[in-house]
């Protein structure tokens, strides 16, 4: 072998975020940056002998040159194997899957998940381990630290290997499996859903449109909705994966997938909107629910696929419990206490809910930011949020729209919505959450119209499963009926701070149900901006995004 060991001094901002290491991809660029990381990824969790690691991306700007390099320094590093996507393509909940079923030794995913690709976009990195899910932060902390410390990467000096082949071949002495990213995915899906039910559903005219956002998840959708399910040809739009996602942004929501909502919104009789709309982001783990012009929250979603569970056929013996993150709506606490199982409210961040899922303790996990999953995998996953409505769907025959109606008068409806503030200053950002934080001592006890403050915290949490203790993940200002307000920065962006607020509102009364969400919650938006000076202090007059 013919192992390089090259200086290198630390970067020093090399910290994971919420869910890998994301930056600028000119940053990604400065030399040595990949490397340093990637060595301070290999020393933290000291490779085993022949150990095998799985390897790939979501297809953008970066990712095949990135690969190359890390295949040269696993084999520097003392892998045996690695298992990687044609073209340098996994999708997140496919790696997922892929480290589980063929127990490799954790993986490597490159993307930067919803951020925009492009030279000028992002990139990014995370080391998911051997169970398939994120890292946990005693992990993620461990490789900072290394990479704060770091002298010298290894790697080796062989040519690169070609991507677009599949079958095996080597990297100075380690194998490499080109491998199909497809094709374990799909089997898994397969083995949990109703595919029958929905190819009758699909044969009886039954119309989707699902937006891949030129991301990672149009070789899934095509080969699963409309080869394997029967969809019509056109079903999946923007399905090529391009390395700046078609200078889109590829996320999830109302605003940017909104080429989808046109499409769903539409109300001209003679062309109809599909039955279902669904996007994903572009590492395919978000997913965006929609029917003929109505959204479902991801918070709803979550609830409704909880309620409806034992309908999907990898779930018919019912669920063991559920998770969500802390800023996502109580609306799965209502199902789980009507099913009578656990409901666990995590910090945000999908590396949470491994320990839940690992003990059995949670079967299905949902997140307000677009994401919905279960412990079929380690990630959350957006095309199995849409086969599970699939399923659901094919089994009720109702429209998304009626089956939310029946859902919320059975459980009430918790109203609920995002407003993001991006890209704010950081001292800005850090003011609001300051003055915030600054109320909490005056403001129990004290009432804005209807609302009268309960509690207010910054909320940690204890992992019930290793005892771990994570703080400062929210501020909370908890209203005497169970109203919330929650303040929180985005720990995923790339540029200044992002501010989140999450507003969400109880309404029992089945007649007062219906309608926007931010005419229901006009009130509580109001309060948030009085006890936050948001406004005045951002400058700005609305969000940036509202979901
Ligand atoms: C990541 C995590 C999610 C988390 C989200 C929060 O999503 O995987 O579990 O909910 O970040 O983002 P923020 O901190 O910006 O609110 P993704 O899809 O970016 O990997």
């Amino acid at each position: 072998m013919s192992i390089r060991t090259v200086a290198t001094t630390p970067f020093g901002d090399q910290k994971p975020g919420t869910s890998g290491l994301r930056k600028k991809v000119a940053v990604f660029q400065t030399a040595k940056y990949l490397e340093n990381f990637v060595q301070a990824v290999f020393d933290t969790i000291v490779v085993p002998a022949g150990a095998t690691l799985t390897l790939g991306g979501d297809g953008r700007y970066l990712n095949r040159e990135a690969i190359q390099v890390i295949l040269r320094m696993a084999a520097a590093n003392g892998f045996a194997k690695v298992l990687v996507g044609q073209g340098g393509i996994l999708s997140t909940p496919a790696a997922s899957c892929v480290i589980r079923k063929y127990a490799t030794f954790g993986g490597l995913i490159l993307s930067a998940s919803h951020n925009p690709g492009g030279p000028e976009g992002d990139f990014g990195i995370k080391y998911n381990t051997a169970n398939g899910g994120p890292a946990p932060e005693k992990t993620t902390d461990a490789i900072f630290a290394r990479s704060k410390a770091l002298t010298r990467y290894r790697i080796v000096d062989a040519p690169d290997i070609d991507l677009d082949r599949l079958g095996t071949q080597a990297v100075d002495g380690m194998v490499v499996e080109v491998i199909d990213p497809v094709a374990d995915y799909a089997e898994l899906m397969e083995s949990l859903f109703d595919f029958s039910a929905i190819r009758d559903l699909f044969a009886g005219g039954f119309a989707i449109c699902f937006d891949a956002m030129h991301a990672v998840t149009g070789p899934y959708a095509k080969e699963i909705l409309e080869r394997r399910l029967g969809a019509r040809a056109g079903s999946v739009i923007n399905g090529v994966p391009l390395e700046d996602f078609g200078e889109g942004h590829p996320d999830p929501n109302l605003t940017y997938a909104h080429q989808l909502v046109e499409i769903m919104y539409q109300t001209n009789d003679a062309n109809p909107a599909p039955d279902l709309g669904a996007a994903s982001d572009g590492d395919g783990d978000r997913n965006m629910i929609l029917g003929r012009g109505f959204f479902v929250t991801p918070s709803d979603s979550l609830a409704v696929i909880a309620a409806n569970a034992t309908l999907a056929p990898g779930y018919a013996k019912g669920i063991a419990g559920i998770a969500r993150s802390m800023p996502t709506s109580a609306a799965a606490d209502r199902v789980a206490q009507k099913l009578g199982v656990p409901c666990y409210e995590t910090p945000t961040g999908w590396k949470f809910f491994g320990n839940l899922m690992d003990a059995g303790q949670v079967t299905l996990c949902g997140e307000e930011s677009f994401g919905t999953g279960s412990d079929h995998v380690r990630e959350k996953d957006g095309l199995w949020a849409v086969l599970f409505w699939l399923n659901i769907l094919a089994s009720r025959r109702q429209p998304v729209e009626q089956i939310l109606e029946a859902h919320w008068a059975a459980f009430g409806r918790n109203v609920y919505s995002r407003h993001d503030h991006e890209a704010l200053p950081t001292d800005v950002a850090n003011g609001i959450m300051d003055q915030v934080r600054g109320a909490f001592a005056t403001l129990p006890g004290k009432t804005f119209g209807n609302y009268t403050v309960k509690v207010c915290d910054d909320f940690s949490y204890t992992d019930p499963i290793d005892g771990s203790v994570s703080t400062g993940q929210g501020l909370r200002i908890i209203f005497a009926d169970g109203s919330r307000i929650v303040f929180r920065l985005s720990g995923t962006g790339t540029e200044g701070a992002t501010l989140r607020l999450y507003l969400e509102a109880f309404e029992a009364d089945p007649s007062r149900q219906r309608g926007d969400a931010q005419l229901l919650l006009a009130d509580l938006i109001a309060i948030a901006d009085e006890i936050s000076g948001l406004r005045a202090r951002s400058g700005r007059e609305r969000p940036t995004v509202i979901t």
